[in-house]
């Protein structure tokens, strides 16, 4: 629904445009007319279909902006309210008064007649560029009054100066008499020098959008508290960003913690050790292809870690041949900030023939993965993540009746374009997993691409017992769901191994993308994708969450996720994602104080869905498009949000430090939609830019 709502919003502000630029091009010839002896009614008609055709249009644009409201929610329609609808519905009401009445019938009309229509109708015609400039290039998402009143300026500015020169035009055409060709060669003179201002801004934008060689990643000018207390010292505003700097600063000077200070254990014998190596290692994929991969311990996926709830874990990195450098994020585990592996916020990546070692202590069971933070949307990409797995403190171990398999699905770049790839864990990566009948089978499903995935699984009942390593509240056995899993997520899939193969696909079915689990590795599976999605806010049976939705909340925060077709980002022309209407590094700071419950409502408004990783913290999901969780509560790291629906989820601020709040589809967030949590006090040393090499997106 939000998707049609969206293209209908496209077409009827390009049908508007058209019939402001119809229009416009009538009402100018209007203005030449009047002076011939018998005016030909062309010019006149068609100013008149045309600013009937601009009034209807807005008048539709303003049923549709209702519908959507009605439909989804203020969040979506906010901006088009407080900023376009003024933009819109102001010139149609000028056309309205004054080109209308002038137009209609067919008596004679007076040179200031004409000059009054020219004015009124391209002043509609600026309404709608200005709006089509907004939706398409510089979204408001979350309007300010400033902002409003900006562009409304910008607006009744133009008119006026519309209205001058036309007032002249029609004197100036009255005394001299100029003919059409005068005409064209003015239109041609002005839509030259528009093209030029145009390329000329646009050259100067894109310059202006590079970032400076070194830039902290917090950002005092950009913190927004929530409707929370305003820790003491700190200003948020975009006027003050002086003072903001400043208060900081001072603040820093008396109570402040580094990111370094926020460490795990420096000391204390490890309960388990583990060294990565990134080093490059040509790898051959299921899918035939051979590539360049960037690995850890030059296999991928990258050695997998179990460890035990309660642990004291070491991990020693080291970068044997990695130019860029590397960091290791532990991506659903809630390390101390400085373990977070966060190149330019936690640490600085580490170079070729360095190390950095990581120590924490884990206090969660579950299925979690580690990779690079440092470039990530390349480097993920390459193959620098692998499996982290907590087994609970007092659980069995894993063999003896159990199976238990991790799953990666990964996407490649490779010479014959985008491949997606299942991969079973170890050198002996195939399709193919022998499991006795009986054997109670737990499938550890990692989502290590960052564009969704759709698995399959055939041939049994199963039940999702986990997901984002949340156990699943009395999770109940489906059959022939699929299971949607968007980029960083995990689900854990149980079930007793029958005596038939069982096969797990994915949609799109290479067989590169397909692993079955038979008692001999010879049967044929049936292989079938389909069915019906798991809705994981229905799925288990209730219990209450950990989180009551009903709680008072020390801080709220909204996060309108947008889409920017084109914008400048860094020196680059590309489309942008915007939270709240910035990119990175405007995007909003959330700023929470130790002990906070804090909620946050997400809001997708782009056609792509967005998982959204929220680094050191759990979300506790409140809601779904305004309607509360039905099913077991879900815990998660990575929140899939899909087109048109608001999401509501809470965590208490219990993990200090600077957190990245940022979409996985890594290429979002190295294309602006990324952001940050902090807390109050919490400063970094570190910074990202070409002097530090540090670039975590
Ligand atoms: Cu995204």
């Amino acid at each position: 629904m939000f998707e049609t709502f969206s293209a209908l919003e496209v077409l009827l502000l390009m049908g508007l445009s058209i019939a402001g630029v119809m229009a416009g091009i009538a009402a100018n010839g209007l203005k030449y007319a009047v002076f011939r002896p018998s005016p030909h009614p062309l010019w006149r008609r068609a100013a008149h279909i045309g600013s009937w055709a601009g009034i209807l249009l807005v008048i539709l644009w303003g049923a549709v902006t209702a519908a959507v409201y009605f439909a989804l929610g203020w969040a979506f329609v906010m901006d088009r309210v407080v900023v376009m609808l003024p933009l819109l519905a102001l010139p149609a009401l000028l056309v309205a008064a004054r080109a209308l009445p002038a137009l209609r019938g067919d008596k004679a009309m007076t040179p200031e007649a004409a000059a009054n229509v020219a004015a009124a109708v391209h002043t509609m015609a600026a309404g709608t560029l200005l709006v089509l400039y907004l939706v398409w290039f510089d979204i408001p998402s979350v309007p300010d009054l400033r902002e409003s009143t900006m562009y409304l300026a910008m607006l009744a500015g133009t008119a006026a100066l519309l209205q001058l020169y036309h007032r002249r035009r029609v004197r100036t055409i009255e005394a001299r008499g100029r003919g059409y060709l005068a005409m064209a060669i003015r239109s041609a003179a002005f839509t030259l020098s528009a093209v030029v201002l145009l390329m000329a801004w646009f050259l100067w934008s894109m310059e202006r959008s590079k970032f400076p060689a070194s830039m902290s990643m917090l950002h005092p000018e950009t913190f927004e508290y929530g409707g929370g207390a305003v820790p003491a010292g700190a200003v948020s505003s975009a006027h003050h960003d002086h003072h903001a700097r400043h208060a900081v600063a001072s603040a820093a000077g008396s109570a402040a913690i580094s990111v370094t200070d926020l460490t795990g254990p420096r000391t204390g014998e490890p309960d388990a050790r583990f060294t990565l190596v990134a080093q490059k290692q040509m790898i051959e994929l299921a899918s035939g292809h051979t590539v360049e991969a960037w690995t850890f311990n030059g296999q991928v996926p990258g050695p997998q870690l179990v460890v035990r709830e309660g642990d004291l874990v070491e991990v020693e990195l080291i970068n044997k041949d990695i130019e860029l450098g590397v960091t290791v994020h532990w991506h659903g585990v809630d390390v101390p900030n400085a373990e977070d592996g966060v190149a330019g916020l936690t640490q600085n990546a580490v170079m070729p023939g360095e190390s950095h070692t990581y120590r924490f202590v884990v206090n969660e069971t579950g299925t979690h993965w580690y990779h690079s933070h440092q470039a990530s949307s390349v480097q993920v990409a390459k193959g620098l993540f692998g499996a982290f797995i907590i087994l609970p403190k007092d659980g069995a171990e894993a063999g003896g009746g159990t199976a238990d398999v991790t799953i990666f699905s990964h996407d490649w770049e490779t010479p014959d374009g985008t491949r997606t790839v299942l991969h079973l864990p170890g050198p002996a990566s195939g399709g193919q997993r022998i499991i006795p009948p009986g054997t109670e089978v737990r499938l550890r499903l990692v989502n290590s691409a960052s564009y969704t995935k759709l698995f399959s699984l055939h041939g049994t009942p199963f039940r999702v017992s986990a997901i984002d390593g949340w156990d699943i509240h009395e999770p109940e056995a489906v059959t022939g769901m699929r299971l949607k899993i968007g980029g960083g997520g995990r689900y854990d899939v149980t079930f007793t191994m029958p005596d038939h193969p069982v096969a797990l696909t994915l949609d799109g079915r290479e067989p590169e993308t397909t692993i079955i689990f038979s008692k001999d590795g010879q049967e044929a599976a049936d292989i079938r994708t389909g069915g019906p999605i798991l809705d994981p806010l229905a799925y288990g049976s209730y219990a209450p969450a950990p989180i009551d939705g009903n709680a008072v909340f020390d801080r709220e925060f909204l996060m309108v996720l947008d889409q920017i077709y084109l914008g400048h980002y860094n020196g680059h022309s590309n489309t942008l994602w915007a939270i709240n209407g910035e990119v990175f590094p405007r995007t909003p700071t959330f700023v929470v104080e130790e002990g906070d419950l804090v909620k946050t409502r997400i809001v997708n408004r782009t056609f792509s869905d967005h998982p959204m990783h929220l680094h050191g913290h759990h979300m506790v999901v409140l809601s779904r498009n305004g309607k509360p969780y039905k099913g077991s509560p879900l815990v998660l790291d990575t929140l899939l949000v899909d087109p048109g629906e608001t999401y509501e989820v809470a965590f208490r601020a219990d993990n200090p430090g600077i957190w990245m709040d940022h979409c996985h589809i890594l290429d979002h967030a190295a294309w602006g939609m990324s952001m940050h949590l902090t807390y109050a006090n919490v400063t970094t040393p570190y910074t990202v830019g070409e002097a530090s090499g540090n670039h975590p997106e």
